[in-house]
C-alpha cells in the first residue's frame, strides 16, 4: 500500500488545525516488547500508548479485505477494485445496505477473533496484571475521503460511566492510515483535564435520576457526548497540542478513559477509505458497565 502524504491543512468538522509547534505535534511511539513497567509508566504520563507493530500486518490487511468484500454489493467501493485497497466509489452507495452489513459484521466470529488476537489480550493481561475482559459492544467504522464529518473531541468515560475508569480503549487502524486519511488524534496531556471535566459533570449531573446521570446524552452534556467540534479552540483553551501520527497496519493505540481524542477528515487524494475499529478492555474484576454487554447497534443510545 502506498502512503499519501498530507498536502493541505488538517481539518476536522470545518475547523482547521493550527500547525504552530505549540499546537500540533506527533504521537510518541512505544515498543510493544518494552518491559511492562516502562509501558505502564509511559501510559500514566501520556494517557495513551502507540504500540507500533503489535499485530501481524497480514492479518490486519486480510481483515480489511474481508470487511470491504462484505460491502461489495453496497456500491461503496470503486467497481473492479481490490477490497483490501478500500477505494471509494465516489458516491451513490446504499446506506441502508451498509448499515445492515455492519450490524452483521460486529457479530462475526471472525471479528470477535480479530479482537481477541493473543497479542492484544496478552498485552492487556500483562498491562493490567490481571485477567482481561473484552466488552461485547465493539465499533468498526469506515470514513470516506471527502467526508466533512469527523469524530469530535471527547473522552470515553462519558460513554462508560457505569463501569471502572481504568477501562482502556484500543483503536486499531485496519490498513495503513497516514495523517491525510484522518486517523485518531490525541490532545497532549489531556487526561488530567478530562478527569477534571468529569468531576465537573458529576457535580452538575448529581441531581439527575441514576440512569440519566450516567448518560452521555443528558442535558448537561454536549452534542452526542462530545466536548466540542472546535479542536483548535480546545487546544488554545488548555494550552496543548493535538498529536497526529502516520499509523500502519499492525499498530494499535491504547488510551485511557479521560484522554481527549478526536479525528480529522480523510483528505487522501488516492481515494482510500479509512477503516478502524475501537474496542474496550478492562480488568475482569473491576466494575463492568452493563450497558456495553450487547453488540453495537445504531439505536443503542450509547
Ligand atoms: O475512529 C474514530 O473516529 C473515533 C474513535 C474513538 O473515538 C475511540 O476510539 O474512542
Amino acid at each position: 500500500m502506498t502512503h499519501a502524504l498530507l498536502q493541505g491543512p488538517l481539518v476536522s468538522n470545518g475547523y482547521t488545525l493550527s500547525t504552530a509547534p505549540d499546537r500540533l505535534g506527533r504521537l510518541e511511539p512505544s515498543d510493544p516488547h518494552a518491559p511492562v513497567s516502562a509501558l505502564r509508566e509511559q501510559y500514566r504520563a501520556q494517557g495513551y500508548l502507540w504500540l507500533r507493530g503489535i499485530l501481524n500486518r497480514d492479518d490486519v490487511l486480510a481483515f480489511r479485505g474481508r470487511y470491504f468484500a462484505a460491502l461489495a454489493e453496497t456500491g461503496l467501493l470503486a467497481p473492479g477494485s481490490d477490497p483490501v485497497e478500500g477505494i471509494y466509489s465516489g458516491g451513490g452507495e446504499r446506506q441502508d445496505l451498509i448499515r445492515r452489513a455492519q450490524h452483521e459484521i460486529v457479530r462475526w466470529a471472525a471479528y470477535e477473533a480479530f479482537c481477541l488476537a493473543p497479542a492484544i489480550w496478552q498485552f492487556y493481561e500483562a498491562f493490567f496484571g490481571s485477567p482481561v475482559y473484552l466488552h461485547k459492544r465493539k465499533l468498526i467504522r469506515h470514513v470516506r475521503p471527502g467526508d466533512t464529518n469527523s469524530t469530535g473531541a471527547h473522552y470515553d468515560l462519558v460513554y462508560l460511566r457505569g463501569g471502572t475508569d481504568t477501562v482502556c480503549t484500543s483503536w486499531i487502524p485496519l490498513g495503513d492510515t497516514p495523517v491525510a486519511m484522518g486517523g485518531l488524534i490525541y490532545l497532549e496531556n489531556s487526561h488530567r483535564y478530562g478527569r477534571q471535566m468529569e468531576a465537573d459533570f458529576a457535580a452538575r449531573n448529581a441531581d439527575l435520576p441514576p440512569e440519566e446521570r450516567m448518560s452521555a446524552f443528558n442535558k448537561n452534556m454536549g452534542e452526542v457526548g462530545w466536548l466540542t467540534k472546535d479542536l483548535p479552540a480546545l487546544a488554545d483553551k488548555i494550552d496543548s497540542r493535538w498529536l497526529i501520527a502516520d499509523y500502519e497496519a499492525g499498530d494499535m493505540v491504547v488510551h485511557g478513559a479521560y484522554t481527549i481524542h478526536a479525528a480529522t477528515d480523510n483528505v487522501t487524494p488516492d481515494g482510500r477509505l479509512r477503516l478502524s475499529t475501537d474496542i474496550r478492555y478492562q480488568d475482569v474484576r473491576a466494575e463492568i458497565d452493563a450497558r456495553w454487554s450487547n453488540h453495537w447497534s445504531l439505536d443503542d443510545m450509547l
